[in-house]
């Protein structure tokens, strides 16, 4: 049996699927101690009151509506198809994708205006809706519950709306990438009912701060090497680091060690620069926390 009543955080997560290993990793960088969840219809974290709710990704909204569940982990695509009363606390960074609409090799849609009466297979209807009626285009909508990529080889459909993330279904099933209806990325919602218990929320406001730390912290890197001081300047002019970077003595008095927080996009440009500049020994490790 749950227990429901412990008064702990309850957490949303994704039961199976694409969102569930990253969810739970994000919450294991925040310190919460979740193990052995495989199967698990949910499960306490060790280290913060917390229960994590393991849940259908279509549900999880609907339970943080109706306090449930206080926090949620889903994919923006889900709330905004099926509108719900919950607040949007934070954009995770992960489960990033594209719904598309995409139509077959054979067709010639050069424009938005060309989807005008054609016969569009999706299993996000009010999202396409949306968009459809954003461009004054009038099309047929056909609600279809999954593998809606088969749709048009099938003859059910002309062209499709659906999320794309490498594109490999799309070509695995000879259809080509055409507009970007709404880009999407796992998000944490919050329950509205939150605003009625003082101690949880307080919790969140301190979970919040922890994710909003990991998640800073995946966009840098930590940068260690060894530059001659006769190329120090040169070296520091092209690492912009968050704060001055560190700068230690070495044994070998023409060589000093240079720390810094670098962001990650910026590491592989700069890789070759610094070499050429003399640095040696780089080592670029991932940081788990910023706390500003
Ligand atoms: O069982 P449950 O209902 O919980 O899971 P689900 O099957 O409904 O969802 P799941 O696990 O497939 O996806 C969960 C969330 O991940 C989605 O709601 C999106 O927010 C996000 N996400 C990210 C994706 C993809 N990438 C994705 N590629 N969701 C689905 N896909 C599918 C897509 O539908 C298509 O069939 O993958 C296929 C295309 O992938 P590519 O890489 O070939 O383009
Ligand atoms: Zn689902």
């Amino acid at each position: 049996m749950f227990p429901l009543n412990n008064g702990n955080l309850k957490i949303a997560v994704q039961k199976k699927g694409r969102l569930t290993e990253k969810s739970v990793e994000l919450l294991n960088l925040c310190g919460l101690g979740i193990d052995n969840y495989t199967d698990r219809l949910y499960i306490s974290a060790s280290n913060f009151p917390a229960d994590i709710l393991f849940l259908r990704d279509d549900d999880i909204p609907e339970y943080v509506q109706d306090g449930v569940a206080d926090l949620g982990i889903v994919g923006e695509n889900v709330i905004i198809e099926k509108p719900v009363m919950i607040d949007l606390k934070e954009k995770l960074g992960f489960g990033k994708c594209k719904i598309m609409i995409a139509y077959p090799d054979s067709l010639e849609i050069n424009n938005i205006q060309s989807l005008a009466g054609k016969k569009i297979a999706t299993t996000y209807p009010s999202i396409l809706g949306r968009f459809l009626s954003e461009n004054g285009i009038e099309a047929r909508i056909i609600e279809i519950s999954g593998s809606v990529e088969i749709a048009p080889a099938l003859g059910i459909a002309d062209v499709i709306c659906d999320i794309v993330s490498t594109g490999n279904t799309l070509k695995l099933n000879k259809l080509k990438r055409g507009f970007t209806v709404f880009e999407s990325e796992a998000a944490l919602i919050a329950s509205p009912a939150l605003k009625d218990n003082s101690f949880k929320e307080q919790l969140v406001t301190d979970l919040l701060k922890r994710i909003r730390s990991v998640i800073t912290a995946r966009k840098s890197k930590y940068l260690m090497m060894n530059v001659p001081k006769a190329s120090l300047e040169e070296v520091i002019r092209m690492i912009p680091a968050s704060k001055s970077p560190t700068i230690l003595p070495l044994f070998d008095e023409s060589t000093v060690a240079v720390h810094a927080v670098v962001s990650s996009g910026y590491i592989w440009e700069v890789l070759d620069p610094l070499k050429k500049a003399g640095a040696t020994g780089i080592l670029v490790l991932p940081i788990e926390n910023m706390i500003p």
